[in-house]
């Protein structure tokens, strides 16, 4: 399948979760300011609306959309969602809370000028890391097993580290448990990016 993403968005999380699956995917970088791939094509050829990430399946058929993707990937490597009766309907909770409780209203804190809006939606976006912060349970968000979510957690704070927002200690081991995964070490070797986690011993870029 074909992978469209951009290093330090959204879309690692896709990244972390194909590794995890241990699905086979060509990568594909997209320039999401000008819409375009590296051999220079429109990557609304693509993915019509020009955001990552996106899918190609080997049969053609495109996925977009971060919860689609996350549960689609889940779907293929069942270990990726929490268990019990309500565990694939618990990980999508968490997703659509990621998705429009804190993607969404964070993406502005990169681009913002006015400081009074910025203060606002800092504001809200930490109060929205603290509700999420409160659902840990041991290392994950779901006990001891990595799903989804938390690849999609891990991505957004990222982002707060990038624009300097403060945000729970109890999040401190999750990001160490989350950076010792080889997945993860992986993506932020093909990305070109540190870990979090000063401790985290990182791979080699190739
Ligand atoms: N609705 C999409 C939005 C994804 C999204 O916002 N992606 C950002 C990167 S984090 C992007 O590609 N932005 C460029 C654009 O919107 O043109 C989803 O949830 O997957």
């Amino acid at each position: 399948m074909h992978f469209y993403h951009t290093p330090t968005s959204c879309s690692q999380a896709t990244h972390i979760l194909l590794r995890e699956a241990r699905l086979d995917f060509r990568p594909h970088k997209v320039d999401i300011f000008t819409r375009t791939l590296e051999d220079g094509s429109e990557y609304t050829q693509v993915n019509p609306n020009g955001y990552v990430p996106a899918l190609v399946l080997d049969d053609g058929m495109l996925l977009t959309e971060n919860v689609a993707i996350i549960d689609w990937i889940a779907s293929q490597s069942p270990v990726l969602v929490p268990e019990g009766r309500l565990g694939r309907t618990r990980h999508l909770q968490v997703l659509a809370y990621l998705s429009t409780e804190v993607h969404k209203p964070f993406i502005p804190l990169f681009f913002l000028e006015d400081e009074a809006e910025q203060a606002r939606l800092r504001e809200i976006v930490a109060q929205r890391f603290c509700w999420i912060a409160s659902k840990i349970e041991g290392d994950f968000l779901f006990g001891g097993r990595f799903t989804g979510a938390d690849a999609f957690l891990y991505v957004m704070l990222r982002w707060a580290a990038m624009v300097g927002l403060e945000t729970s200690s109890s999040f401190e081991a999750f990001v160490e448990a989350v950076e010792r995964r080889g997945s993860v070490k992986a993506v932020l070797a093909a990305e070109g990016l540190q870990p979090l986690c000063a401790d985290a011993s990182p791979l080699p870029a190739t």
